[in-house]
């Protein structure tokens, strides 16, 4: 279409059309369609059509369009009215021995394990069988790990019918693989002749087999993800913020990001929701909203902005009004009823949801923290690094006892089964993106600028960037919003 021909168009039926607007249908796929949007979708007193105008009608959902198709949500896992633990001791048995039947089972089809008590009870019977020459595998949970003298790693391997110390060699091939208190793993290796000593010579994890190739939906539709809004914090970016709010509703959209607007059809929240109150010593004087129901009555005003046609999945962090014990259930019904839309669905933390049949997994991601202070090489600055061992280990918080506070369920919430496609966390305030034989692992980053603590810790945050899923695709791509 010739641009006379559009201002002609449009110049018929009343309209006068601003230059960016002009550009705007000029730059479009399909000019004529949008046209006959705009010409239905304008306030018939309109006189003047800017590009605020078109773009808004660009994103809206045509008849026939994605937007238009009701939302794909299912709920695949999650704690919310599901919470078994009451806080006996005797819990903590029955979790940890699922974490290991399951863990265990994911590589019992891969190695072919012994008890740990068939090997202790060869003791002294050893030096006389050469068979013990030949390799063995066990399978248990990490429950001792140190450094010898002499620079050797030696680990304590757990199983339910016996302890025993597994030595990794200083000058091994496996010398640095790390080794996590509390993880489930498969080792390879051979008996030492002297008592009940394993010597390894591989470790093995659940992980992710080769061949795994990630869902994709059907039709178009992309996903925002973001996470650590943090509303009420005196560092809450609301500028970028309501920036991002205006880019979903077609307001200062480039001709560029107008047709990834217009298949927006999700967002997904991990956590961190506000700031709260009494997280941390001292936050009152970090907050300019101190009341924790005003800073989820202020978060649903802006939750209200988003546009009807875009479901919301949200799912709290440490910061939000739930238990601060993981897995954490949905927000409270006193909050979630401050959330007008219909649009949205709360779920726990983590919270496996299949959205237009691809499978997300949300965890918040408190343990990275437990990751980056365990993990030789690990860094805040890298959350994707810290989520592919994660997955590696098929558990989103392998350490117990450090930041994470996990709560003794009868079933193991973290374990990551079945595979997802997409694991979304956030929590570390940085942006980082990567994919792991199929899977999709992708942090949110935040709203929030740097905080005193942070400045401490010298954490540095990487605020106001989206990552946008493309759920037909698989492609991701980064947003950054205001200054
Ligand atoms: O976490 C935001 C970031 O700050 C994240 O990288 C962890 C870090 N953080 C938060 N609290 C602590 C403590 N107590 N020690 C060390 N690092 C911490 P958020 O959950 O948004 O506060
Ligand atoms: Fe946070
Ligand atoms: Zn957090």
């Amino acid at each position: 279409m010739h641009d006379m021909d559009i201002v002609k168009v449009l110049a018929n039926k009343g309209y006068i059309l601003e230059p960016d607007a002009l550009d705007m249908l000029k730059g479009s796929r399909d000019p004529d369609e949008l046209i006959g949007r705009l010409l239905s979708g304008l306030d018939p007193s309109a006189f003047i059509i800017s590009g605020k105008d078109v773009a808004r009608i660009a994103i809206k959902p045509a008849a026939t369009g994605i937007a238009g198709t009701p939302p794909d949500i299912r709920i695949l896992k999650d704690i919310t009215n599901n919470s078994t633990c009451i806080g006996d001791y005797d819990e903590f048995v029955g979790y940890f021995r699922n974490r290991f039947s399951i863990l265990g089972d994911m590589m019992r089809n891969r190695i072919s394990s012994r008890p740990i008590e068939s090997i202790l009870k060869k003791k002294g019977m050893r030096s006389a069988s050469s068979s013990e020459k030949n390799e063995i595998s066990i399978i248990g949970i990490v429950s001792d790990h140190r450094v010898t003298a002499n620079g050797h790693r030696l680990i304590e391997v757990e199983d339910q019918t016996g302890s025993i110390s597994v030595l990794i060699m200083k000058d091994s091939d496996i010398c640095d693989m790390p080794v996590l208190l509390d993880e489930v793993i498969g080792v390879t290796g051979v008996p030492a002749s002297d008592g009940g000593l394993f010597i390894a010579s591989s470790i093995i994890y659940p992980d992710v087999p080769y061949t795994n190739v990630a869902r994709h939906s059907d039709e178009p539709a992309v996903a925002a993800l973001i996470s650590d809004v943090h509303v009420g914090s005196d560092t809450f970016l609301e500028d970028n913020w309501l920036s991002f709010l205006d880019w979903i509703n077609g307001d200062s959209v480039s001709d560029q990001d107008a047709d990834l607007v217009s298949r927006l059809k999700y967002i997904v929240v991990a956590g961190d929701l506000v700031d709260g109150i009494g997280i941390y010593p001292g936050q009152d004087k970090e907050l300019h909203i101190l009341d924790i129901y005003d800073q989820y009555k202020k978060t649903a005003e802006y939750f209200d902005q988003i546009p009807k046609h875009i479901s919301v999945v949200i799912s709290p962090g440490n910061h939000d009004a739930v238990r601060q014990a993981e897995p954490q259930p949905a927000l409270p019904e006193e909050i979630r009823s401050m959330f007008r839309n219909d649009n949205i669905t709360f779920v726990g933390n983590p919270a496996a949801v299949e959205i237009e049949g691809v499978r997300f997994l949300i965890y918040h991601g408190r343990s990275i923290d437990d990751m980056v202070s365990n993990l030789p090489g690990a860094s805040y600055s890298y959350p994707e690094k810290v989520m592919v061992e994660l997955l590696k280990r098929r558990h989103l918080s392998p350490i117990y006892g450090g930041r994470v506070m996990i709560a003794p369920e009868s079933k193991d919430h973290f374990v990551i089964d079945p595979l997802p496609d997409v694991i979304h966390s956030g929590h570390v305030h940085t942006v980082g993106i990567c994919r792991y034989r199929g899977v999709l692992l992708a942090n949110s980053g935040t709203w929030q600028g740097q905080t005193e603590f942070q400045k401490r810790m010298n954490i540095q945050p990487d605020p106001a960037r989206i990552p946008l899923v493309d759920l037909k695709s698989g492609e991701v791509s980064v947003i950054k919003f205001g200054e």
